[in-house]
């Protein structure tokens, strides 16, 4: 080839590829400004982001070059430029809307969402123009140029390639570096808590498309099988009490949930060095109802796992996040059923509103208010993200006094999540080192020995318990108190190898002040009874959907505890039973023991339990998984 013929094939490849290019450069720009302008975590993960918009931009405008017709190259182009301006702008707008992002899903619910207009047209502004920017290019390209280029075969299969190596080098950076960082590639899709941090690294396109993907591999149909497991089952449930006991006497209350982070139940009550660990806890489980036989259900999601088994009395998925993958199911849950009931529904948390998906979760569930970081002002920074509870508390009272009642307010707290690190001068225990004991209500022999990390989680309980108390006193004065049902209880374990730690239990105290709720209810019972049991509280009878027991309606108080990992059962305690699975969860190889005192039985006087509890789990899985709520409810 000589000089000439090289030039005119350069000025052809050039003539192509620059159109392409340019829209490869503008959506990088789109994605770091979307970053910047919104303040997604703009300077962490920068090669990352950028590395994926690269390989993503060949994706999408690459497969240009195969039409040799200009016309047909230029109109391919220009769909594919529009369909991400229609991602960039909606979820630009929807995140300063709602401080989240818009999941495919949401497409599906969108119906339900009430008239933003006059809301879009305030949040329009010149930024946006970067965003509509490529499909300007592509028309102005169409107009400026006559000439018709086409690559012959050899030059596409040698563009295929091209393509395939800038797609693949980008996408593979991000991979790379991830690997780099977690030693492996999975906690970029599996282990996401905050999704301001999934865009953060992959942008919001990619966001936006793997969301979709993952939306269409869940659109399969529940199988006529499952769906018949369903019917059959609720068939033949057993109906709930005619007059059930309690059914109303907390009727028109406000209802306050605080849901305490990583609070174990052994603290209540237990001691260190002389102190108690838990001084206002201890005395509000003394005024209202303790219930110390009681077990958080979570999986992959933690805080939002039980959120979710809590407010919905289902449970959590064992492969997913139902907050996050589930977004879109319908969901009776009970701040839905308060509002339909005149509530006014409101939630506090003092992290932000990407974290668990809680922004698109939380409207859904039915809290028609949502308090995140940055409706608080943070004093000095204490613990996990920043805003201590007592930050958290002092403010969040405030909140409560504007709402109107009867409410329902859940608090969501966060200082004593891992790693328990709380500032010194708010270690108010004295716990000198060297401690090897404190005595907790559920240790075997009633001692523990203290490590640092729970020193430490000690220390941060305190200060949480301190916190709740001083919140307790501000209901007081604020004339909140009285006219509440206020529930207390620990998310989830610690993960601090206690023996709470193992069996995810927690504390949960009902207190209803002035009513006959009161001592110590050690029934089993678990996150998923607690819905049933305030709505018949407060009056309304619980929905069929709720696969918890009312614990003051039922003569066969039960928890059960599935490997949160797995799904499978790991084990099952009833008012005389306990079942405890082997690793291999092969139901015979289990142990079978009497209670209260232990005493070893055959595994078969088990299996009747372990089948009831097996069929509940799986009709909770179908239904949670295939959105198929309808079919506990009959509706
Ligand atoms: C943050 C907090 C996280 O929002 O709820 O807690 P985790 O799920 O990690 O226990
Ligand atoms: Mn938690």
């Amino acid at each position: 080839m000589n000089f000439p013929e090289l030039g005119e094939k350069l000025r052809k490849y050039l003539k192509i590829a620059w159109l392409l290019l340019l829209l490869v450069i503008l959506l990088v720009l789109e994605t770091y400004f979307f970053n910047r302008w919104l303040n997604i975590i703009p300077q962490l993960y920068f090669v990352r982001r950028t590395a994926s918009a690269v390989g993503l931009g060949a994706l999408v405008f690459g497969p240009a070059v195969f039409f040799n017709k200009r016309g047909r190259r230029h109109l391919y182009l220009l769909l594919t430029s529009a369909l991400l301006t229609l991602i960039f702008l909606s979820q630009f707008i929807y995140y300063k809307y709602s401080g989240g992002f818009l999941q495919f899903s949401a497409l599906f619910y969108a119906g339900q969402a009430s008239d933003l207009t006059a809301t879009i047209k305030n949040l329009i502004t010149a930024k946006l123009l970067l965003f509509i920017a490529p499909i300007i290019f592509v028309a102005l390209s169409f107009w400026s140029g006559k000439d018709n280029y086409a690559l012959s075969k050899k030059e596409k299969l040698a563009a295929a390639a091209l393509i395939f190596f800038v797609f693949a080098g980008g996408y593979g950076t991000l991979l790379a570096l991830e690997k780099h960082d977690w030693g492996d590639t999975t906690r970029l899709y599996s282990k996401i808590y905050d999704l301001g941090t999934l865009v953060g690294k992959i942008g919001i396109v990619n966001f936006y498309i793997e969301d979709a993907a993952k939306f269409a591999l869940q659109m399969h149909q529940v199988s006529a099988a499952g769906q018949d497991f369903v019917e059959n089952w609720v068939a033949n449930r057993p109906q709930p009490a005619q007059q059930p006991k309690n059914f109303g006497i907390a009727k028109g209350r406000n209802l306050i949930v605080i849901q305490v982070e990583s609070l174990e139940n052994w603290p209540i009550n237990g001691t260190v060095g002389g102190q108690e660990i838990t001084p206002n806890l201890n005395k509000i489980a003394a005024t209202g109802m303790y219930f110390n036989n009681y077990y958080s259900q979570i999986a992959e999601g933690n805080t939002a796992d039980a959120e979710f088994s809590t407010m919905d009395s289902l449970y959590p998925l064992p492969d997913s996040v139902v907050f996050i993958t589930h977004a879109q199911n319908q969901l009776a849950a009970l701040p839905y059923l308060l509002k339909n009931n005149g509530y006014t529904t409101a939630v506090m948390h003092g992290d932000v509103a990407t974290f668990w998906n809680r922004s698109n979760i939380y409207p859904s569930i039915g809290y028609q208010k949502v308090f995140t970081q940055a409706d608080y002002k943070q004093s000095r920074p204490i613990g996990f993200d920043g805003l201590g509870d007592e930050d958290f508390f002092e403010q969040s009272l405030p909140k409560l006094q504007s709402l109107k009642q009867p409410f329902m307010a859940t608090a969501i707290t966060l200082s004593s999540h891992t790693p328990f690190n709380i500032p010194e001068d708010l270690q108010t225990l004295d716990i000198p080192a060297g401690s090897t004991a404190v005595s907790g209500s559920t240790s075997d022999d009633g001692s523990l020995d203290l490590d640092a990390t729970r020193t430490d989680y000690l220390e941060s309980v305190h200060y949480a318990d301190s916190a709740i108390g001083k919140f307790i006193d501000g209901l007081k004065a604020d004339g909140l108190y009285d006219n509440s049902v206020i529930v207390i209880y620990g998310d989830h374990n610690a993960f601090i190898d206690t023996a709470d730690s193992a069996a995810n239990q927690v504390p949960m105290i009902l207190l209803a002040p002035g009513l006959p709720l009161n001592g110590i209810n050690s029934d089993p019972a678990s996150h998923l009874d607690l819905y049933p049991t305030l709505a018949n509280l407060l009056g309304m009878p619980a929905p069929k959907t709720a696969l918890g027991q009312d614990l003051f309606n039922t003569a066969d108080p039960v928890a059960t505890q599935r490997n949160i990992i797995t799904g499978s059962i790991k084990f099952i305690v009833s008012k005389d039973k306990k079942y405890t699975a082997t690793s291999d969860t092969e139901f015979g190889n289990g142990t079978c023991q009497q209670l209260p005192d232990g005493k070893v039985l055959a595994v078969s006087d088990c299996e009747q339990l372990f089948k009831r509890e097996k069929n509940k789990i799986k009709v909770s899985d179908i239904v949670v998984r295939y959105n198929q709520l309808q079919l506990l409810s009959g509706h």
